[in-house]
């Protein structure tokens, strides 16, 4: 049951990313007020695409941005795998998921956050958190608040300050260069419309993940071992990645050229428990996982739009933490571990990867999510895992 409150509850949150632009959105939508903070000097992200599954689009779509991705964005036609050049499988037909360019991404989640009220401060740097309910600041000392939220991603300092938080942090062996590159002429149309995978394994693993963003822009995802230093850095080696995708050398060279990309070695963190008292993380502060699934930022979507709908159902804070972690947690963990494990066995390249297990993810419905929301993102029955 649901009590009337006389006074708003209030929420400091770290990092205006995806997941902290989200849960800041999510909460103020619910009747909270919400100062949102970033280090940066503005609110950006770096050049690159994203996917984002039903998981996540049911939840931008609880929040309402859904429909200005499923218009900007592309739904890919297949998840094709190309192995040494061959296909090997063409694969989700018709299955609920948009592609889109992170900075649209972005932009679209930071007007949804000032629609709905949310103070959005920049340059100021979070350095910590009180488990009593403060929010540290670099430069402003403590801002007190009745829940602080942590979505400071991977490299979190707000996660670092709660000591009674376990982490467990593993570094793998491989990297990716993401970038965005305009997209030709060649690649247009509907041939062209849909994820396409290309593996060399050998000599050592190269992988072009070719994912169109928009009618002008495609996201190549470069994925290479951090051993083979030439494949692994910004500005990309046209030549060393013309020499193992030939077919795909006219976007290599513009890849070559692009600006604004980033190069990441995969990494996961495992917090246990995400929460203390009244601090709470979400997002790679809580969970960064290896982008082997494309299911980072989705999973963090996910579940910030669930912590917001899980304070909506009680008032006393700490139990409805416990509450949502109860609820996100495996789902969570299951995703972590079966894209460290897709990373460390490179499962995807043989192609026909996309298994019931591997969907669950992909199809997970959080409790903030209505039947009738559901029925907007209809499963292709192939793709169905429950
Ligand atoms: C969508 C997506 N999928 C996989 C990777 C990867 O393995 O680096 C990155 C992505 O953005």
């Amino acid at each position: 049951m649901t009590t009337q409150r006389t006074t708003a509850r209030h929420a400091e949150v770290a990092g205006a990313g995806f997941a902290g632009l989200t849960v800041a959105t999510a909460l103020a939508q619910r009747g909270w007020t919400v100062r949102l903070h970033e280090q940066n000097d503005d609110v950006r992200e770096f050049g690159a695409g994203i996917l984002l599954w039903r998981n996540a689009m049911l939840a931008l779509d609880v929040i309402g941005v859904a429909d200005a991705i499923r218009a900007d964005g592309v739904q890919p036609q297949y998840y094709e795998t190309s192995l040494d050049g061959s296909t090997v499988s063409a694969e989700l037909p018709g299955y609920p998921y948009w592609a889109i360019t992170r900075p649209r991404l972005h932009a679209l989640l930071a007007d949804a956050a000032r629609a709905a009220g949310v103070e959005i401060v920049t340059g100021s740097r979070a350095v910590g958190a009180d488990p009593a309910g403060a929010l540290l600041l670099a430069d402003a000392g403590q801002a007190e608040a009745d829940l602080v939220i942590g979505a400071d991603g991977a490299g979190s300092a707000v996660r670092d300050s709660l000591t009674d938080l376990a982490q467990e942090r593993k570094k793998y062996s491989d990297g990716v260069c993401r970038l965005l590159v305009p997209r030709p002429e060649a690649f247009r149309g509907e041939r062209w419309d849909r994820v396409i995978d290309f593996w060399t394994l050998e000599p050592d693993a190269m992988r072009i993940l070719f994912i169109p963003t928009g009618p002008d822009t495609i996201y190549l995802g470069m994925m290479a071992e951090t051993r083979n230093p030439r494949a692994s850095r910004i500005p990309i080696d046209v030549e060393v990645w013309s020499q193992r995708f030939p077919h795909l050398a006219q976007v290599i060279e513009l890849a070559g050229k692009a600006e604004g990309g980033r190069h990441d070695t995969y990494q996961t963190t495992r917090v246990t428990p995400w929460s203390a008292g009244r601090a709470v993380l979400v997002g790679d502060s809580a969970h960064a996982m290896c982008p082997a699934l494309g299911q980072g930022a989705s999973v963090g979507i996910v579940n910030a739009v669930d912590l917001a709908h899980a304070l909506e159902q009680g008032d006393d804070i700490e139990v409805s933490l416990a509450r949502w972690e109860a609820r996100e947690r495996r789902m969570t963990d299951d995703a972590q571990a079966r894209s460290a494990h897709m990373a460390a066995t490179r499962g995807l390249a043989r192609g026909s990867g996309f298994t019931p297990e591997l969907m669950e993810t992909a199809n997970f419905v959080s409790a903030a999510v209505s039947e009738e929301l559901q029925a907007r993102y209809p499963v292709p029955e192939a793709n169905r895992s429950w």
